[in-house]
């Protein structure tokens, strides 16, 4: 089998302008997951997990691994001079990273959620870290600026995640579908395991934390309901693991769809369009699947902050437009 490394070989010539940095981007993003998943293996023997005594920008209690995932992302990224801005959603703000002449010659900026679902840890439930690369927009050299940041999705270069699970897998595009790579723990390689991956033409998962129904747009309640029904033999099955990397993985294997809508507590959705919906809805696109915020598609959203947030219905293309029928109604 393929591995990684010689796979971004292979494929870096995609790029008109390809200077290799792309690939020593890719590369830097493969060291860190190793990294990362070391220490989530061994989580339940070391004193890493747990809540650390801070709150991210989004008020959330970062867990250990939280931490120790952005920085090992953020030092893979910034000390190996290849890209000029950082930013993560266990960041307040961006970071401006300069070259060693003081300049910022480098032309992508890195968008992490470094450790996705990480509530779950301290039950052992799969985590995952996604992230999300662009072309600056502002002139080369020049310090990036936050207009390089609030990019709309579909500008973006590559996306993609790593799903700490049962096996370690990073699943990523560059625009030409999406490959799924498995980690040899014995060897500390990733291995190409599932090429040009698709979504089932058929999908029959909804994945959605029920426990919020109460509160949901009239629409979605009707798309619950809908695959509730047993006419016509529906095999719907709920499947809701609170980890987005999770359900979106197992969806696009088997087939279905994840839905966050607004709730009471989250009024606009809970996922973070530049860290989660994103480099999912380019994944999901470019696996033949949709992403839509319930109005429009997630990658046409032109973003007003960093760390603004979404409805996101994302999945196999005949349920999410079965939802937005509902939701349109
Ligand atoms: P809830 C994790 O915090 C996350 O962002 C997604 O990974 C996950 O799908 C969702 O939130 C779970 O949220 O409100 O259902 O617990």
């Amino acid at each position: 089998m393929k591995t990684l490394g010689e796979f971004i070989i292979e494929n870096q010539n995609q790029f008109e302008y390809s200077t290799g940095e792309l690939s020593k981007l890719l590369n830097a993003i493969r060291l860190a997951a190793k990294s990362v998943n070391h220490e989530v293996n061994k989580a339940g023997l070391v004193d890493i997990l747990g809540v650390t005594n801070k709150t991210n920008s989004s008020n959330e209690i970062q867990q250990k691994l939280d931490v120790f995932a952005n920085e090992a992302f953020k030092n893979a990224l910034i000390n190996r001079n290849i890209i000029c801005g950082f930013a993560s959603e266990e960041e307040d703000s961006f970071i401006r990273v300069l070259d060693q002449n003081n300049k910022a010659t480098n032309n992508y900026v890195v968008l992490v959620d470094p450790l996705d679902g990480s509530s779950n840890i301290d039950t052992n439930v799969s985590v995952g870290t996604i992230f999300s690369i662009y072309k600056r927009v502002t002139e080369k050299g020049t310090t990036v600026s936050e207009i390089d940041f609030l990019q709309k999705g579909g500008n973006q270069i590559a996306a993609g995640y790593i799903l700490y699970g049962t096996s370690t897998m990073l699943v990523y595009t560059t625009g030409y579908g999406v490959n799924g790579f498995t980690l040899n723990p014995a060897l500390g390689t990733f291995y190409l395991s599932h090429p040009n991956m698709k979504f089932p033409e058929k999908g029959h998962i909804y994945s959605i934390n029920e426990g919020n129904y109460n509160h949901f747009p009239i629409g979605v309640k009707k798309f619950i309901k809908y695959c509730q029904e047993d006419k016509d033999q529906r095999p719907y099955s709920s499947r809701y693991i609170g980890s987005l990397v999770s359900d979106f993985h197992r969806n696009l294997i088997k087939g279905g769809v994840y839905l966050y809508p607004s709730t009471l507590k989250h009024p606009n959705g809970k996922l973070r369009l530049l860290y989660e919906c994103n480099p999912i809805a380019f994944l999901s696109e470019q696996a033949g699947g949709t992403a839509s915020n319930g109005t429009q598609r997630i990658l046409d959203i032109e973003p007003k902050s960093l760390h603004q947030c979404e409805p996101f219905y994302c999945g196999t293309n005949e349920m999410v437009e079965n939802i937005y029928d509902f939701l349109n109604e």
